[in-house]
């Protein structure tokens, strides 16, 4: 880690005004709203459970990070399926959403790979992001295939979407997911609350879009107050380092990724590293940290989380913020196997907000 980089010392709202990718000064400034610095990784195995655990934790983070690919029952339809349904989520509580896709290949196929095939992670997922083992290239192929789709998104509008808000109640009953979403058996208004029109591409506008309010009638419980939608835009995270034992990735391949992330600004917003890669003067990337595990209640002080046996490595949320530099912990069997895992993500939250209090002094 460089020595005392300025961002270590510099609070996430000063960032926000500094950060070149929109989605990053956009982030910078929910986790200060939120005081969160949490990424839950909602690595569960079916549709419902996801929708149901990011309802339910979605008001302790930033970032909700998934593996589309081990959910069973993801419904892979554009305009009413788990992609638009954690979507319309993530305006309710104020989260991006951040596919782990781990894109390596040549730039065509991952173009392709990104932006259609059955899961069509573009259109869903604020953030995903790429092992560059391929290649600086690759990342060039990704970013113009987002320009491409933004300029595409911004002037398409589809109106045939019937879907609003889900909540954590109707993904919890045993019940095979409805994949129209127009749910109103219950008596208690809380199912019928998700009826609501909506639009897809509306999850990315601006809140003040004049299209708002007039598709949604229930336009302003659904979106998180207190500042607006998310921009357009979509952002890479460059894998530069990894949690797992005996990982293969050199020094040379993460200063890679570090030249390649200050290559592609516009579409860069940083990195998946187990510490922080700043080092230039004007370097401003975000860092995001897996492997990280709190000890039981009572026991944080010791410091020591045992991994996994399959070879994943923990550290805590001190160790990850406070000294090695990171700006997001991503915390997935930590908080998904507690007892109850809303409080056990607020117990996180202020762990990690505590440590990054008290790396800026
Ligand atoms: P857990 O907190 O349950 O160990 O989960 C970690 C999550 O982060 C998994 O989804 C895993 O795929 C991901 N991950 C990781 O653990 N280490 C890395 O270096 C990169 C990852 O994406």
């Amino acid at each position: 880690m460089p020595d005392r980089h300025p961002t270590l010392l510099q609070p996430y709202s000063e960032r926000a005004k500094t950060a070149t990718h929109p989605l990053s000064r956009y982030l910078f400034r929910l986790m200060d709203l939120k005081a969160s610095n949490l990424c839950l990784s909602a690595d569960v195995i079916t549709a419902r459970e996801l929708l149901a655990l990011a309802d339910k934790v979605g008001p302790s983070i930033v970032v909700l990070k998934t593996h589309y690919d081990l959910i069973s029952g993801w419904d892979y339809n554009p305009q009413t399926g788990t992609g638009v349904k954690l979507a319309a989520l993530a305006r309710k509580h104020g989260f991006l959403i951040f596919e782990d896709r781990k894109f390596v290949d040549i730039g065509k196929t991952v173009q392709m790979q990104y932006t259609a095939g059955t899961a069509r992670i573009i259109e869903w997922a604020h953030i995903t992001n790429a092992n560059i083992d391929a290649g600086k290239d690759m990342v060039r192929a990704m970013a113009e295939a987002a320009a491409n789709w933004k300029a595409r998104i911004h002037y398409e509008v589809k109106t045939s979407v019937s879907v609003g808000t889900p909540v954590a109640g109707q993904f919890e009953d045993g019940e095979e997911q409805n994949n129209n979403a127009l749910d109103d058996r219950d008596s208690d208004g809380r199912k019928g609350s998700i009826v609501s029109i909506t639009t897809v591409t509306q999850s990315f506008e601006p809140a003040d879009s004049p299209r708002l309010a007039k598709t949604n009638e229930h336009g302003d419980e659904l979106v998180f107050p207190g500042i607006e939608e998310p921009p357009m835009d979509r952002g890479l995270l460059l894998l530069a380092q990894m949690s797992s034992k005996g990982c293969l990735m050199t020094k040379d391949y993460t200063q890679a990724c570090v030249e390649a992330a200050r290559e592609h600004k516009d579409f860069v917003m940083g990195y998946v590293a187990q510490e922080a890669l700043n080092s230039a003067p004007d370097d401003n990337f975000i860092h995001m940290t897996p492997g990280c595990k709190l000890p039981p209640p009572g026991e944080e002080e010791n410091g020591h989380v045992e991994g996994d046996g399959l070879g994943q490595q923990y550290n805590t949320p001190a160790k990850l913020i406070n000294i090695l530099g990171t700006d997001i912990v991503i915390v997935g069997r930590g908080i998904i196997q507690a007892a109850d895992p809303p409080s056990e993500a607020e117990r996180y939250r202020r762990k990690a907000w505590k440590a990054y209090l008290t790396r800026l002094g």
